[in-house]
This record gives C-alpha cells, sequence and structure tokens, in this order.
C-alpha cells in the first residue's frame, strides 16, 4: 500500500515537473505577431497545425489579437468601420490596463472581398500565433475561412457575420454579430406601423452571397407568413453587379407597395438608386449590406427613407457605449454604426474572456494551444460582457445572446451629401 502510494506520489511528481518544463519551455520563447503584410502570401496549409500547436503563447510582451477583415474592395465600405472599432477597443483597453497588466496588440490582415483574401489573411495570422481572430467581414468568406481557424483550434469571433449556420461551422466560431433572423424581420414590422396599408412586397437578393441568401430567407418568410402579405416578385443580381435597370424595371412592373432588398453595400445602393431614378416612391427596406453611412456616396440624395435593422444603438445608456459614441464622434465628427460597435465588442469580449482565464491561470506560463482552448471554453462559458451592444453572452454553441434590437431610417440632406440613421421610436 505504502509502495502504490510512494510510487503513485513520484509519478505525479515526474508529471508536474514535466508540465512545468513544458510551460517554461512554452514561456520562453516569444511570440512573433505576425507583420502586417499587404502582399498576403498564403502559407502552406499543411504547416498551419504543426507550427500553431508547438508555437509559445505570448509572454511579457502584448498578446496579439488578429483582426481579418476587408481594408480593401468593395466590402472595406464596412471593413473601414471594423478596423476603427477594433483600434479604438485596443486603445481603451489598453488604457485600462490591457489583460491584467498585459497589453494586446491587434494584428491587422486584410481580407480583401473574396473567400481567397480571407482564407490567406486566416493562415497569415493562425501562423503569426495570435490568440484569436476577429474576422471575417463575409459570412461568405467565413464559410471559406473559419474551417481553417477550426481546424488549428483558434478561437473565432465574427464580428459581422450574420446568415444562419455561423456558429455551427465548428466549436472555435462565436459571433458577436446577432444572425439576421433574429434581426431582420423588426425593419418589415417598422415599415408597416409607418404604412400599415402595405399589401405587396417585392424582394431582390443577392444570388452570389451567403448572407443575402440567409437573410432574404428570413424576410420572405417573414413577409408571406409572419404578416400575410403578397411577395409580387423575387429580382436576383450579384454582389458584382453595377446596371440594375433590368431588376428596377421588373419591380416597377409588379407594383410593389413595400422593396425589400438583401445585398452587399456597393450592389445595394446602387440597385435603390437606379429603382429611385426609374420612378419606385413606395418604403425601402435594406438589409444588414445597408447599414452602413458608406453607402451614401452610392445613393445620395435617394437613400433617403431607406429603413434597416440593427443590432446597435449609439443612443444605449451605459458607461462603455457613452465613452465609444465620445471617442468615435471626436474623432469621425460623426456617431459610430454598428460595424464598429461590433468590432470593438469583439475586441472586448476577447479582452475580458483572457482576463478571466489568466486569473486562474497566468497566460505567461500557458503553451499557445492551451492558451486558445481555455479561451475560446471561457468565452463558451455563458459569462457576461457588458458591451456597446449592451450585455451580451455566448450559448454553448457560440451564438450571441442579446436583448435588444433596433431600426435606423435614413436621411439624407436635400443635396444627398450628407445624411444619418435615425433610430424610429
Ligand atoms: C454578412 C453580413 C454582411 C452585411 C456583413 C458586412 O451581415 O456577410 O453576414
Amino acid at each position: 500500500m505504502q509502495t502504490i502510494r510512494r510510487s503513485y506520489l513520484s509519478i505525479v511528481l515526474v508529471v508536474v515537473v514535466a508540465l512545468l518544463l513544458a510551460a517554461c519551455a512554452g514561456a520562453a520563447a516569444p511570440a512573433a505577431p505576425a507583420a502586417p503584410s499587404d502582399s498576403a502570401a498564403a502559407p502552406e496549409a499543411a504547416t498551419t497545425e504543426a507550427a500553431s500547436a508547438e508555437a509559445a503563447a505570448p509572454t511579457g510582451d502584448a498578446i496579439p489579437i488578429g483582426v481579418a477583415v476587408a481594408q480593401t474592395s468593395n466590402v472595406a465600405l464596412f471593413g473601414q468601420e471594423q478596423v476603427l472599432g477594433a483600434q479604438l477597443a485596443e486603445q481603451y483597453f489598453n488604457e485600462q490596463g490591457g489583460v491584467n497588466g498585459t497589453p494586446i496588440q491587434l494584428v491587422l490582415q486584410d481580407t480583401a472581398g473574396e473567400e481567397a483574401g480571407a482564407i490567406n489573411a486566416f493562415q497569415t495570422l493562425i501562423n503569426g500565433n495570435v490568440v484569436a481572430i476577429i474576422g471575417p467581414t463575409l459570412s461568405q468568406q467565413a464559410f471559406a475561412a473559419d474551417p481553417f481557424a477550426e481546424k488549428a483550434g483558434v478561437p473565432v469571433i465574427a464580428p459581422s457575420n450574420t446568415a444562419k449556420g455561423i456558429p455551427q461551422i465548428g466549436p472555435y466560431t462565436s459571433r458577436v454579430s446577432a444572425p439576421v433572423a433574429k434581426v431582420a424581420p423588426n425593419a418589415l414590422a417598422a415599415a408597416l406601423k409607418i404604412n400599415p396599408e402595405i399589401k405587396k412586397v417585392a424582394v431582390a437578393f443577392a444570388q452570389n452571397d451567403a448572407f443575402s441568401n440567409s437573410e432574404t430567407g428570413t424576410f420572405q418568410n417573414a413577409i408571406t407568413d409572419t404578416f400575410g402579405l403578397e411577395l409580387v416578385t423575387v429580382q436576383t443580381f450579384q454582389t458584382t453587379d453595377t446596371d440594375f435597370t433590368t431588376q428596377a424595371s421588373n419591380i416597377l412592373n409588379a407594383a410593389p407597395d413595400l422593396v425589400v432588398i438583401s445585398g452587399l453595400a456597393a450592389d445595394g445602393a446602387n440597385l435603390i438608386k437606379q429603382l429611385r431614378d426609374l420612378g419606385y416612391t413606395g418604403l425601402i427596406v435594406g438589409g444588414n449590406g445597408l447599414n452602413t453611412a458608406n453607402i451614401f456616396p452610392v445613393c445620395q440624395a435617394q437613400c433617403d427613407g431607406i429603413l434597416v435593422a440593427q443590432a446597435y444603438s449609439p443612443m444605449l445608456d451605459s458607461a462603455v457605449n457613452k465613452m465609444l459614441v465620445d471617442t468615435y464622434s471626436g474623432a469621425q465628427g460623426k456617431t459610430p454604426g454598428q460595424f464598429t460597435a461590433q468590432a470593438f465588442a469583439a475586441v472586448q469580449v476577447i479582452v475580458e474572456a483572457l482576463k478571466a482565464v489568466d486569473a486562474k491561470t497566468p497566460l505567461k506560463e500557458m503553451a499557445l494551444v492551451d492558451l486558445r482552448n481555455a479561451l475560446n471554453a471561457e468565452l463558451l462559458s455563458g459569462a457576461k460582457y457588458d458591451t456597446p451592444l449592451g450585455l451580451i453572452s455566448f450559448d454553448p454553441e457560440g451564438e450571441i445572446n442579446q436583448e435588444q434590437f433596433y431600426v435606423a431610417q435614413i436621411k439624407m440632406d436635400a443635396d444627398g451629401a450628407n445624411g444619418k440613421f435615425e433610430l424610429l421610436k
């Protein structure tokens, strides 16, 4: 008995010493955040797993958090707002002491607008030893890139992926961007409140985009089933289209009382402009792809009146939101939009989850593979985060729990040069 206990103890001792040595070895090698690169050369996919599994966790230096969003292409109409939100969060949380005294450092990697760019950016960040990745901008890109993070065991916070099925990509994928199913129908309810006479609805959506397909499904079900309206035409387009004469003419011929559009920013706003130019005067509901002031230069005065459901209110009465609105307005001369607030929230949940992990086991004692796993487990623990989006948490699948949604209506100046999203009561 005594012998068994003694040999058991010595095994425990050996294991503990081995673990300590491993931890020290892990901690000794400095983390090497990926240098921001504009060439976005794709590392070999085969090296991804091995490199990240053996890499050391960040030590005394800043903790690298990857941000893979669109800084170029038409998708940068969203991505620009995301970069601003993430950088504001980086500055703010570092001023608050970072992760229990250790600063964070964003590692930006441009995805541009396609799937391949998102995959390249993800692989660069994974190999660059980031603790987590915020991105990509589009659901279309997420379905392609997130599986690489899943394979490498890197937590992903989707900052703006609202299509059905995003958290189900895998156990490492969570989102701070509420799904279209929860958000979009609010805009239809608002349209009916403004004009209770609406009976006939026309729908248009971008066929080559995962989010647009998901959102139009939600809209079409709500139009016919929830609100009992008549769907008079369904028009399709591509996110790369610039000429919408056919779709706009077909919509006008169907004589709808309401037009509902699911596309991205440039295409969606061009369609709206051409629809108005051809003479449509009724209400327009735009989906999440029209949820940015960056559409104003595209549809100009013809943006006026568009209804858009939002998962963020700049009016939210909380300390962190007031700070975001004040800081952003000071620098940009306008209030922040949803994509900025969601990117801020994405950084925030990672910082706060890292603090919780660090309080249990100091991060600098953890191997990167363990740190990434512990961070993911913490995010999925149900802990609540008081963000500019309100109080949020993640369910065990990584879906956001968020209480409050809003509907805004775009108001443009007469000359179409400036405008704003005005929240409806
Ligand atoms: C998605 C979206 C886009 C409008 C994000 C910019 O919601 O791709 O899921």
